[in-house]
């Protein structure tokens, strides 16, 4: 219910709607009656005669006609009545339709750009633990089951009570036997409906979970779509999502199969209602009854069913309403989930020391056992060029997730600039950084708004030059339509090499203080990497840098490198000194010499 909140813009939409809604119902509800004047009236032999006792309908026939009027000014008059009245109800009714829509849309609309930016600000943890393919379900569809429910009440709020009661009055108002009918079949469809309702209402928020699977499958599989052609998995993959399918299928199924009895229960009471009123009416008009007419049977088959309709209504409502309440619980886990990285307001002035850790270990939120990274201590000056090495799975990649706080330390303190990066402004923690990921993420757009990523306002001569120095600049020149071609839905028109050089460019385009490269020249050849290192010191004497690298030739002439071994830095030192002290640095030196590398570019 905290959602409500998002109907407030729209709340002269929200309240006008039920209103217009008393409009279209009042036309529905004297529809039936009129029908009974034309018909006791105006078709009836002794017609002429028992409207001269009826009150309102003779005063409107005398006021036009006079004294003179034949049964074909009766049915004329009336029926224009029934048409007048048909159409200001539509009118009614299509203002109602459009404001409840407006009100409806404006909700969904305010509340899904909500949910998208929570969604944006939620951690790399949490988007983890909700998964994507839950979050999309969670941004189209449970928000399109809300839109579904206000739009409900809106229209229905008012319009089924009113033909409840309204229904009931005017039913009881030709006969009060009718009562009677309406004493009887009520209870017995309440029932019905009570049980299907209780039984269903649960399946609901189970629909959704299934739904969520059948997303995240066809997530996985669209995007991983190279790797199951690859694999030739596609049929396990078909399996997988056929059985995610059919678990969807079969609860929708049971959900079905209990909605599915309401109908002809429905039926069945409905028409016995039709014929009780028509066995009490008849009664009546055999036995002589007075104001009991055939009209009166007809205008009262139409009003129980309006009754009955009515408590049909409220039970599409209540389903609405608990599908809804399901789907909202889950935007709501979603929009309480308070981002667990969250944002200090200081912002650190540029110091001797760039980066440091102090007493540092690390383990996944959630997991157990030994931490990933356990006492690290490393200082990084200004300007240094520190590269990083350790076999596969050491923990690189989650060293360096540590400084612009993608994941915060388990135990001791990360600074940057000499300031815990706990205390850090978020975004100026990360604007003093770039970070070049170990798989390239690039957009569907041109090349150079891919580089400008890095920096909003970057002058197509920035952008340039930052090509150049990421060693991109002839190859973006080649492409048709050189910084303008287009690059298809993750990079996939470009090399594996080109993606990269592309991702360092935006990297390198802001100038940044830190630059972060998470093994981010793997896919280049020797001779390249070695043109963008020299580049690199060239133009960004000033910046920091932090590279991981696979290969001894990229990391030989850093100015210090790390080796990370069993979770924590071995040795820090330069090539040289390591060949000396470490073990394992030559080992790796030793194998990839062995392998045919040219060490020696
Ligand atoms: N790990 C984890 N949860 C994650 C990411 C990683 O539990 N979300 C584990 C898997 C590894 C360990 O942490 O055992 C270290 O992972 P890294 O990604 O830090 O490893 P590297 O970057 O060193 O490996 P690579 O060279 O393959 O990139
Ligand atoms: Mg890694």
């Amino acid at each position: 219910m905290k959602l409500a909140k998002y109907l407030k813009p729209y709340i002269l939409f929200a309240i006008v709607s039920p209103l217009l809604m008393i409009g279209e119902v009042a036309a529905d509800l004297s529809l039936p009656k009129l029908m009974s004047y034309i018909v006791d009236f105006g078709i009836a032999d002794n017609g002429p005669q028992e409207i001269a006792s009826s009150g309102l309908p003779y005063k409107i026939i005398t006021m036009l006609f006079g004294n003179d009027y034949t049964q074909m000014n009766i049915i004329i008059t009336f029926g224009a009545l029934m048409l007048l009245i048909v159409l200001v109800g539509g009118f009614f009714g299509t203002m109602c339709a459009y404001t409840a829509a407006k009100a409806s849309q404006g909700f969904g609309h305010d509340l899904r750009c909500d949910a998208y930016r929570r969604v944006m600000s939620l951690s790399i943890e949490q988007t983890d633990k909700f998964t994507t393919g839950s979050l999309v379900t969670r941004m189209t569809n449970d928000i399109a089951m809300l839109i579904e429910l206000v739009e409900m009440i809106l229209r229905m709020c008012v319009r089924s009570p009113m033909f409840l009661i309204g229904g009931t009055v005017m039913l009881l108002s030709l006969n009060l036997k009718f009562g009677v009918v309406l004493l009887c079949s009520l209870p017995l469809l309440l029932a019905t409906l009570i049980l299907v309702l209780s039984k269903s209402i649960p399946l609901f928020s189970v629909v959704q979970k299934k739904l969520d699977k059948v997303n995240s499958v066809v997530q996985e599989n669209v995007s991983g779509a190279r790797v199951v052609k690859a694999y030739v998995r596609e049929d396990y993959e078909t399996k997988r999502f056929m059985s995610a399918n059919s678990e969807l299928k079969d609860i929708n199924l049971r959900v079905l199969r209990l909605m599915a009895i309401i109908h002809p229960v429905l039926n069945i009471i409905q028409n016995f209602a039709i014929i009780a009123i028509i066995l009490i009416g008849g009664i009546d008009i055999s036995n002589g009854i007075a104001g009991m007419s055939v009209g009166n049977v007809m205008a009262g088959i139409t009003y129980v069913t309006q009754v009955i309709m009515s408590i049909m209504m409220v039970t599409m409502m209540f389903q609405s309403i608990s599908r809804a309440i399901a789907s909202g619980k889950r935007i709501n886990e979603v929009m309480d989930s308070a981002p667990v990285i969250e944002s200090g307001d200081k912002v650190g002035q540029p110091d001797n020391i760039a980066v440091s850790f102090e007493n540092v270990s690390f383990r996944y939120p959630g997991t157990q056992g030994r931490p990933v990274l356990h006492d690290i201590n490393l200082q990084i000056k200004r300007g240094e060029t520190l590269a990083v090495i350790g076999s596969t799975g050491c923990g690189k990649t989650s060293l360096v997730n540590l400084v612009p706080r993608f994941y915060d330390a388990t135990e001791g303190t990360v600074r940057v600039d000499g300031l815990d990066v706990k205390e850090y402004k978020l975004s100026a923690l990360r604007d003093k950084i770039s970070f070049v990921m170990q798989k390239s993420e690039l957009f569907s757009d041109t090349v150079a708004n891919n580089i400008r990523w890095g920096k909003e306002d970057a002058t197509l001569e920035e952008i340039k030059e930052a090509a150049e120095t990421a060693q991109a600049r002839d190859f973006i020149e080649h492409l048709p339509e050189g910084y303008d071609n287009f690059i298809a839905e993750k990079g996939a028109s470009l090399s594996g090499g080109q993606k990269q050089r592309i991702s360092i460019a935006r990297g390198v385009v802001r100038k940044p203080e830190i630059l972060i490269f998470d093994d981010a020249t793997s896919a280049l050849d020797l001779a390249t990497e070695a043109k963008l290192r020299r580049a690199l010191n060239e133009k960004m004497k000033d910046t920091t840098v932090i590279m991981i690298a696979q290969r001894i030739a990229s990391v030989r002439e850093a100015d210090r490198i790390a080796v990370i071994e069993d979770g924590t830095i071995k040795h820090c030192a330069p090539h040289d000194e390591l060949m000396r002290i470490s073990e394992t640095y030559r080992d790796i030196y030793d194998s990839q010499m062995k392998n045919g590398g040219d060490i020696n570019e």
